[in-house]
């Protein structure tokens, strides 16, 4: 599939990297951009040599959001009738390697939503985070009601979606919504640095990690609890749970083979 709105790229052979560019707009959110961010992560997940994905944006904006001109005339008929603005907004929950989000400048509504979707986040210095939806009469749409108070608390997530206030990567760090923050020529740097070390571990171990974490937002804690315990017992039957512990145990170096 040839891209416009995105940028793909591989690093070291192992880390998909795909860089939105609308850098005009913003990287504002469209049908379009969406469609071609879905298909580019769909493409590295099937992909055997790659071992986990990063998304990035522009230093200014990882994404300002969906692109308000193109949802303006939009009325119920075609949002809740139509696929305008629904149809490619899962895709990336069904990818099943990791998905690193690089944010830079600014990343409000959809780019904020969007971020919280991957695993986690590396912000740079000068990231923005933020849902001003209510600014233009409707709510995030995306999410971000429900994953911003899981990532940051009730208080900060009211607080951001009721006021429209932004919150700056310091903060941003200290509530919880990502992980790291680097300075912003660092950014990628960091975000491939952490992409290539989980590229190096055994692969099935990583995706039963992800898939794992992410079950605890879905379950309460005995059911998340035994659903852990089953992909525990699970990794017992693959060769590099072998290889970890025969390694550690001999004292050498692991050799995974994702087997
Ligand atoms: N959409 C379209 N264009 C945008 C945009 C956006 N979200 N954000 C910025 N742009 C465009 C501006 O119109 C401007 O275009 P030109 O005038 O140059 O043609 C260009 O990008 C540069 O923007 P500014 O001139 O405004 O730059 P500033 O540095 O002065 O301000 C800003 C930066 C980020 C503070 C400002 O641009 C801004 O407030 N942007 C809008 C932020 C926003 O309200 N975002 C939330 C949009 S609503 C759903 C999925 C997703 C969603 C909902 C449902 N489903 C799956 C159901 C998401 C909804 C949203 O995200």
């Amino acid at each position: 599939m040839a891209y416009e709105l995105i940028e793909v790229r591989t690093e070291a052979g192992k880390v998909g990297v795909v860089q939105l560019n609308r850098p005009k707009q913003l990287n504002a959110l469209n049908n379009q951009l969406m469609d071609e961010l879905g298909a580019a992560l769909k493409a590295f997940d099937a992909d055997p040599a790659i071992g986990c994905m990063v998304v990035t944006g522009s230093e200014k904006a990882f994404a300002a959001g969906a692109d308000i001109g193109a949802m303006a005339s939009y009325g119920f008929a075609e949002v809740y009738g139509g696929d305008y603005i629904t149809r490619n907004w899962e895709t990336i929950r069904q990818v099943r390697k990791p998905v690193i989000a690089a944010v830079s400048g600014f990343a409000l509504g959809g780019g904020c939503e969007l971020a919280m979707m991957c695993d986690f986040i590396i912000a740079a210095d000068n990231a923005r985070f933020g849902q001003p939806e209510i600014k233009l009469g409707i709510i995030p749409g995306a999410g971000g009601t429900q994953r911003l108070p899981r990532a940051v608390g009730k208080s900060k997530a009211m607080d951001m979606a009721l006021t429209a206030r932004m919150m700056d990567a310091t903060e941003a760090e200290r509530a919880g919504l990502v992980s790291r923050v680097v300075p912003l020529d660092k950014l990628m740097d960091e975000a491939l640095g952490a992409a290539l070390t989980i590229c190096e571990l055994p692969q099935l171990a990583v995706m039963a990690a992800k898939e794992s974490v992410n079950r605890s937002f879905e379950t309460g804690l005995s059911d998340g609890v035994m659903f852990e315990r089953r992909l525990f017992h699970a990794l017992f039957a693959t060769a590099d749970q072998k290889e970890g512990m025969d390694a550690f145990v001999g004292k050498r170096k692991p050799q995974f083979r994702h087997r």
